[in-house]
């Protein structure tokens, strides 16, 4: 079965599910990714994508995390957050969760219309279309992410949950996590994901889903409020990675913004922003390091863990050319995607020389391909043209296997997590382009 399967395989109609057993519905950075897959297969098919997900956001200019498709079969589910009887701002339907995920959408948006302008007339107009008809919502997106999640506009955008980093388990939560207390009212759950991924050392431990839901259960008491929820949950970080997408993904809205003729003044915010949280990310960098660090805004302070998300600044850029080069170097190098142990040279999620290293587990070590072309795409834009080109030729290496799964185990090559998932496919589609 091929990429382009996988795709076919998981798209109910308008949503390509994340995964077809184990993510049921549409997740919001996922389909971003997916829709770039799509591309390759049908331009107005990718802008659909985005449109599906764009018809779920907020009205106060959020893009929720997961928007529910009409099946069940994945937990928290929309009565566990009850999003849509809780906030005015939330809508009714479809029905989505209370959160949101990294704001990877302009970047597809922009990849997109790259891919319709090589092809035929129609793919073109359609590609020019959907950035007409997606501008707006997405400046409105990152205009929540500037007033809501850096309300003192410090460049670091706060996360109030490790689902909205995406990197759901990563040592980088742990000791922000440890300060999340459930309460005794937690209403009780039962896990659906065990029963899908058997081996328990692939998934979160049932210690971490007590806090990830006593966090939905904060949120419902601030009834999804924006700025309640910031000054009340007991997790707030400022996330360097969201904050280097935001960044790039800024600075890509902008130049569609003055392409297509959007209002001067809203370029002019996403210049800002982009220059902003660039700075303040080059600035996280940690003096011993050289990685970018997230800052713990409940304790005021850095957060000193390792892991791939150290290399943000290479996904936004702003360093010196002497710092840029010497990140790279490290990516690359022997401590990461270069590790000696490494069946494909692609970054794990934590060097294999880490303490806390676990090959198998999630967030905490395992190869994401998704990540990896990322890198990719931050590589070729900042002008890093083979290490690109690495990337892509060891995760294809590593894919070879034809399973499209969610995560690797990087000293094995094993699929880890779903099989058949959407933005791996999707990933690789745009790869082999
Ligand atoms: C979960 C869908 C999502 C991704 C996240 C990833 C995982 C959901 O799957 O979270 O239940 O664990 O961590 O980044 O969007 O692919």
């Amino acid at each position: 079965m091929g990429a382009a399967d996988v795709l076919r395989g998981n798209d109910i109609g308008t949503m390509v599910t994340a995964a077809p057993a184990l993510y049921p519905h549409m997740w919001s950075w996922d389909a971003a990714f997916i829709s770039i897959g799509l591309a390759h297969l049908g331009v107005e098919r990718a802008g659909q994508e985005i449109r599906t997900l764009l018809a779920a956001q907020w009205a106060d200019g959020m893009i929720p995390h997961i928007v529910y498709g009409d099946r069940g079969g994945y937990f928290p589910g929309p009565g566990r957050w009850g999003t849509a009887e809780l906030s005015s701002a939330a809508p009714s339907a479809p029905l989505t969760s209370g959160i949101c995920q990294p704001p990877v959408h302009a970047i597809a948006v922009g990849r997109i219309l790259e891919v319709a302008r090589r092809g035929s007339e129609a793919d073109r107009l359609a590609g020019e279309q959907l950035v007409r008809d997606c501008w707006d919502s997405l400046y409105r997106w990152h205009a929540w992410l500037s007033e809501y999640r850096d309300p003192s506009g410090t460049g670091l955008i706060g996360v109030v949950h490790g689902w909205e980093s995406g990197m759901d388990n990563s040592p980088r939560w742990d000791r922000p996590y440890s300060a999340v207390v459930p309460g005794p009212d937690l209403p009780s759950y039962v896990r659906l994901d065990r029963e899908l991924v058997r081996d328990g050392a692939e998934r979160p431990t049932d210690v971490e889903y007590d806090r990830y839901l006593w966090l939905i259960e904060e949120m419902r008491r601030a009834s999804y409020d924006p700025a309640k929820v910031y000054d009340t949950c007991s997790f707030l970080v400022a996330d360097v990675f969201v904050s280097a997408i935001f960044a790039v993904a800024s600075d890509v809205l902008a130049d569609l913004g003055s392409d297509f003729g959007a209002p001067a003044s809203e370029v002019a915010d996403l210049r800002m922003w982009a220059a902003r949280s660039r700075a303040a990310v080059a600035a996280s960098c940690s003096p011993e390091t050289g990685l970018a660090r997230d800052f713990d805004r409940r304790t005021n302070t850095w957060i000193d863990v390792e892991t791939l998300a150290g290399f943000a600044p290479l996904i936004s850029g702003g360093l010196s050319p002497d710092a840029e080069r010497a990140l790279l170097d490290e990516l690359h190098g022997p401590r990461w995607a270069g590790h000696p142990s490494l069946v494909a040279k692609v970054p794990p999620t934590v060097s294999p020389d880490s303490e806390g290293f676990k090959s198998r587990e999630y967030w905490r070590g395992p190869q994401w391909p998704v990540v990896s072309w990322l890198f990719g795409w931050a590589h070729a834009r900042h002008g890093y043209a083979a290490e690109s080109e690495r990337l892509r030729a060891e995760t294809l290496k590593l894919v070879g296997d034809g399973a499209f799964s969610e995560y690797y185990e990087p000293v094995t090559g094993e699929a880890l997590g779903s099989r058949k998932q959407s933005w791996t496919a999707a990933v690789i589609l745009d790869w082999l382009d």
